[in-house]
C-alpha cells in the first residue's frame, strides 16, 4: 500500500522541504503515547491533570524521567546554570545544532500536554531516527527548559529567557516564590543546578510542537498549525493597602476598601478588551484579600492582571489605560495602590522559510495546515531571539488548556510529531 509518494525534482539549493531519501520515516505512536502517559503520571492530579510546578519535586521527578529517557535514546545530557536540560545527538559534522524541545513544568491545574509533548516528541524523533539509523549532518538537540510556565517563579519562559540573554542568570537565581523560596536554592535541592554556561549552545534553528490550547484547529478541522507569530505579553501584580475595618459599623464612606478596589480593577480590565477589540485579551488570575474574612473590610488585597495583543502599540494602550486608572482608584477610594511588572515580551514573528516547511512538511504528510498565531507563550519566542524559529501546532479539544481537562487526540500528536520529524530532518540535512 503506497502510503503517499514524491517526486524528486532534482536537488535545488533552495529546496524548501527536500525529504532525505527515509522520505517514508513515520515517529512510533505507541511509544510517544506511552511516553506521555508516563510523564503525565509525575504529579498526577485526581482530575487526570498535573502538578508539576517549577522546580518542585514533581518538578524533579519529571525531569530525571526525562534525563533517563534521553540517556537511553543514547543522547549526549547537559545542564545549564538555569536548569536548561539539553540531550544532544551528534551529526556527521559538528555545526551548531538545529534544536526542538519545550517545558515540563505545569501550572497549577495543567494538563499532560502543555510542554510535556513537546519535550516527549521531540525525544520520540531521535528515537526513530536511531530505529532507521539515520544520520544527519546537523547535531540534534531536544530541550527542556525551567519554569517556561512561570506560574511559581515569574517571569514564565525564564529557563529560555535566560538562555537567550534576556534575563540576567543572577536575576533569575534570585527570584523567589510567594513563599520566599529562591530559584537558585531549589535549583540546588533538585540537583538541576547545572555547570554549563547559560547560551553557550548556539543554535541554527529551532522548532517547538505544542498542542494549540485554543479554539482555531478543531473549529477549522484543520490538524497542523504553521504558527508564524506569537502575541505580546504583560503580566502586572498590583498590591492595593486600605484600611481592615468592621463590615458593621464602617460607614461606606469612611471605607478604604482593598477588596472592593481589586473588584473595581478586575472589571476595568474588561473594559479595557471591550475598548481595545476583539484581539486585545486580559484576565484576572489572582486575587488573594486580606485577612479574607467575612466581617472584615479587606485591609489589603493583591491582584495580578495578564494583558496580551498581537499588536504591540495597542498592548501599550492597554497597559497605560491600566496605569491611569490605578492612579484615579487610588485617590477616589483613599488607597495605596503598587504595581510590580512581572513579565513584558513584545510580539514575536517567527521564521518565514521554517514555517513554509512545516506546510509543505504536512501536505506531503497528506495533513491539513494553516498558518496562525500563538495565543499562548512559548520557549520557542525566546529561542527566536538566537535563530530561525518555528513552532507547529496541533488541536486542542474544545481550545480547553490549563486545565486538567486539556485533551488532544492520539492521530493529531502522531501528525505533530511526524511533521516534526521532517522539518527537524530538512534543518539538520544539508
Ligand atoms: O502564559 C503563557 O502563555 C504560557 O503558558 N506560559
Ligand atoms: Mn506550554
Ligand atoms: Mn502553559
Amino acid at each position: 500500500m503506497i502510503m503517499w509518494e514524491k517526486v524528486y525534482p532534482g536537488a535545488t539549493a533552495e529546496s524548501e522541504s527536500s525529504f532525505a531519501p527515509m522520505s517514508n520515516l513515520q515517529i512510533n505512536t505507541s511509544r510517544l503515547m506511552s511516553r506521555i502517559d508516563a510523564l503525565g503520571a509525575i504529579g498526577a492530579t485526581p482530575q487526570g491533570g498535573v502538578r508539576r510546578l517549577a522546580l518542585s519535586d514533581d518538578d524533579r521527578a519529571a525531569r530525571d524521567q526525562v534525563v533517563a529517557w534521553m540517556q537511553s535514546a543514547g543522547l549526549l545530557v547537559e545542564v545549564d546554570r538555569i536548569g536548561n536540560i539539553f540531550g544532544t545527538r551528534p551529526g556527521t559534522e559538528e555545526t551548531p545544532p538545529v534544536m526542538t524541545g519545550s517545558h515540563i513544568d505545569s501550572v497549577a491545574n495543567g494538563g499532560k500536554l502543555d510542554g510535556a509533548y513537546g519535550v516527549l516528541a521531540g525525544i520520540e524523533v531521535i528515537e526513530t531516527l536511531n530505529d532507521a539509523a539515520v544520520e544527519t549532518t546537523r547535531p540534534i538537540v531536544v530541550c527542556a527548559f525551567t519554569n517556561e510556565e512561570g506560574a511559581r517563579f515569574q517571569p514564565d519562559m525564564m529557563g529560555s529567557l535566560v538562555y537567550a540573554g534576556g534575563l540576567a542568570l543572577e536575576d533569575a537565581l534570585s527570584t523567589s516564590d510567594g513563599d520566599g523560596i529562591s530559584v537558585a536554592d531549589e535549583l540546588t535541592r533538585i540537583g538541576y543546578a547545572g555547570n554549563h554556561d547559560v547560551g553557550a549552545m548556539r543554535p541554527h534553528a529551532f522548532v517547538e510542537v505544542h498542542i494549540e490550547q485554543g479554539p482555531v484547529l478543531e473549529a477549522e478541522a484543520i490538524t497542523i498549525g504553521a504558527v508564524e507569530n506569537l502575541q505580546g505579553i504583560s503580566w502586572t501584580g498590583v498590591t492595593i493597602t486600605g484600611q481592615a475595618n468592621h463590615a458593621g459599623t464602617t460607614p461606606m464612606r469612611l471605607r478604604r476598601d482593598a477588596g472592593f478596589c481589586a473588584g473595581a480593577i478586575t472589571s476595568y480590565v474588561r473594559d479595557i478588551t471591550q475598548q481595545l477589540g476583539a484581539q486585545q485579551v486580559g484576565t484576572i488570575g489572582v486575587i488573594d484579600l486580606e485577612p479574607g474574612i467575612v466581617n472584615v473590610v479587606p485591609g489589603k488585597s493583591y491582584i495580578t492582571v495578564d494583558l496580551r495583543n498581537t499588536d504591540n502599540e495597542q498592548l501599550k494602550q492597554a497597559e497605560s489605560l491600566l496605569d491611569d486608572f490605578l492612579e484615579k482608584l487610588a485617590a477616589s477610594e483613599g488607597v495605596e495602590i503598587t504595581s510590580q511588572r512581572l513579565a513584558r515580551f513584545d510580539p514575536v514573528r517567527f521564521d518565514d522559510a521554517i514555517a513554509r516547511r512545516i506546510e509543505n512538511n504536512a501536505a506531503l504528510l497528506g495533513l491539513s495546515c494553516r498558518r496562525m498565531t500563538s495565543g499562548a507563550g512559548h520557549d520557542a519566542q525566546m529561542v527566536a531571539r538566537l535563530c530561525p524559529a518555528a513552532m507547529i501546532f496541533v488541536p486542542s479539544m474544545g481550545g480547553i488548556s490549563h486545565n486538567p481537562a486539556e485533551h488532544t487526540d492520539s492521530d493529531d500528536l502522531n501528525a505533530g510529531a511526524n511533521v516534526l520529524l521532517h522539518t527537524l530532518l530538512d534543518l539538520a540535512t544539508a
